[in-house]
């Protein structure tokens, strides 16, 4: 029967229209999609030195993200404000990195409003002229194993600061690198990495420090107690397209579209691209490599020509 498809003029309008993810708890500090290019200072409540800026994705031309670039030692903090990790509780720290192998690029949780030097870290992540990620433990650094290669490889980091114990837990995951398929524990030799002073003030400020070399961040998420789910963030390669359409006049229609796992989306149809309608129900993408498909047989407003369009609805609440 697929060989009927486009019996008539139909179009089918290859629209994602990203709208606020139905997230449970993760949330965003900031994808660097809503500013604008050049200097970070003083957009979406950021202050941050001249090395500090909002670029294209260098793996990926239609992200923005957060570079630092060689200079001098550098910050950028933004208040976490109501997403601040009171003294006592835990919370969780989401962000996507890659660095470079030289240079010192830092960043975490500090207890200070305006923090402008490395000791107003508390929970802190460190990599140092070489491939070795880190992990701030009291008064040193701890090298995390096995030995993260950053160069040129977007991660994805999960850093759970317990302000009760005043100690850190970090997890690692790559798309790209296969040593971190899975979601992996950074462990330290003797099990705990306590915050750098230890403080009984709430973790309200996501600070960043460099110095020197080239550092890129996206997707900054913050979430109260351990939260090691994966909030929406960009999917190197994964740009959106309508892959398959078949169409059955006046009976139904089929539509296929590339989808990250786990997402939900919502289908709306129109005659005219004016006038939309949603479709009875929402998809939620499976890990299923040729996408999420959705099958339309109710097409009474059939007048010849249809558009759909599909919304990416973030992370697919639980059950
Ligand atoms: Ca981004
Ligand atoms: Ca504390
Ligand atoms: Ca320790």
């Amino acid at each position: 029967m697929r060989s009927s498809r486009l019996l008539r003029p139909l179009l089918c309008a290859a629209v994602l229209l990203p709208i606020a993810p139905a997230l449970a708890d993760f949330t965003l500090i900031d994808d660097f999609e809503e500013l604008v290019p050049g200097g970070l200072d003083g957009q979406n409540a950021w202050t941050a030195g001249v090395e500090y800026s909002v670029v294209s994705d260098p793996a990926d031309g239609s992200n923005q993200v957060l570079q630092y670039i060689a200079g001098l030692q550098a910050g950028a903090y933004r208040a976490l404000a109501e997403n601040a990790v009171p003294d006592g509780e835990s919370g969780t720290l989401f962000a996507r990195f890659r660095f470079d192998q030289t240079g010192n690029a830092n960043f975490g949780f500090s207890d200070v409003a305006a923090p402008a030097a490395y000791n107003d870290f508390e929970a802190q992540i460190n990599r140092q002229n070489g491939t070795v990620l880190k992990g701030r433990d009291g008064t040193g650094f701890q090298d995390f194993a096995p030995i993260v290669d950053g160069v040129d490889v977007w991660y994805k980091l999960w850093l759970v600061a317990d302000n009760e114990s005043d100690s850190s837990r970090v997890y690692v995951q790559s798309d790209e690198d296969p040593a971190y398929a899975a979601q992996t524990e950074l462990s330290v030799p003797d099990g705990t990495m306590n915050f750098r002073f230890g403080t009984s003030e709430a973790l309200a400020t996501l600070m960043l420090r460099s110095q020197e070399g080239t550092a890129f961040w996206d997707d900054f998420y913050v979430s109260p107690g351990t939260d090691l789910s994966e909030p929406p963030h960009r999917v190197l390669g994964e740009a959106f397209q309508i892959t398959e359409f078949y169409y059955f006049p006046g009976l139904s229609a089929e539509l296929t579209w590339s989808a990250v796992p786990g997402h939900e989306y919502a289908i709306d149809k129109s005659g005219d691209l004016t006038a939309w309608i949603a479709t009875a129900e929402t998809v939620v993408a499976t890990g299923d490599s040729a996408g999420a498909e959705l099958f339309d047989d109710d097409i009474s407003t059939d007048s010849g020509r249809l558009f759909y369009r599909v919304r990416d609805l973030g992370v697919a609440a639980g059950p």
